[in-house]
């Protein structure tokens, strides 16, 4: 499946947005987009350094999507780096360890802080994401508090596992469906398409064919 490099020309999508990983270090957000990029089994993961991002071509709702998707780092020396990375994001996605209750409350602590600080998009839609459900034995939030949680702060909510891969094509996806319900968002991703199909067209029309020799 196309995942990579944003080469492939603006035709081969209709809209194109920008989503943001957040989160403490260690919840899983790299692994989470990994898998969501890759078909490989989890692999071991390094603590994100600043920020990477990826892209993914995906078709939802009848439409060709391109959604960029950037892995912030949770480590608390990156915060400050972090905080430029919020401009423009159409979606938000918090993640935390469903085995590790600091980093639920920290959502409320911190990130939730961070979101209503940062961010540009007065409608971007954001969505609370449980990973690690594969260690059941080990959890320390129940989904009801995660849910209760979502509510509070109008977030969408999914509970899921990098590991297993369960919900995790979800995540992305609902999230998607949600931004493209709203009008302004669907409206901007679009924008960004025209302005980059603009961008490329003295390229198409350069000449073929050198002229010195
Ligand atoms: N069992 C299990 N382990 C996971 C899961 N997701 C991630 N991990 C492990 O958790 C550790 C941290 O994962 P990362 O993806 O690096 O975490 P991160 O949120 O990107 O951390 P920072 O980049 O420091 O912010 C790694 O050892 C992963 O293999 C999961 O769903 N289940
Ligand atoms: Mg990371």
């Amino acid at each position: 499946m196309g995942s990579s490099s944003g080469q492939g020309g603006s035709s081969n999508y209709d809209v194109s947005f920008k989503i943001l990983l957040i989160g403490d270090s260690a919840v899983g957000k790299s692994s989470l987009l990994l898998t969501f990029i890759s078909n490989s089994l989890l692999q071991d993961t390094s603590p994100t350094i600043g920020v990477d991002f990826k892209i993914k071509l995906l078709t939802v709702g009848g439409k060709k999507l391109k959604l960029t998707v950037w892995d912030t780092a949770g480590q608390e020396r990156f915060r400050t780096l972090t905080s430029s990375y919020y401009r423009g994001a159409q979606g938000i996605i918090l993640v935390y360890d469903v085995t590790k209750r600091e980093t639920f409350t920290n959502l409320s602590d911190v990130w939730a802080k961070e979101v209503d600080l940062f961010s540009t998009n007065q409608n971007c839609v954001k969505m609370l994401v449980g990973n690690k459900v594969d260690i059941e034995s080990e959890r320390a939030v129940s989904r009801e508090e995660g849910i209760s949680l979502a509510n509070e702060h109008g977030c969408l909510f999914l509970e899921c596992s990098a590991k297993t891969r369960e919900n995790v094509e979800q995540c992305f996806k609902e999230l998607a469906l949600k931004i493209m319900e709203v009008p302004s968002l669907m409206e901007e991703g679009s924008t960004i398409v025209k302005r980059n199909v603009l961008k490329q067209k003295p390229e198409y029309q350069r000449p073929s064919g050198g002229c010195c020799s």
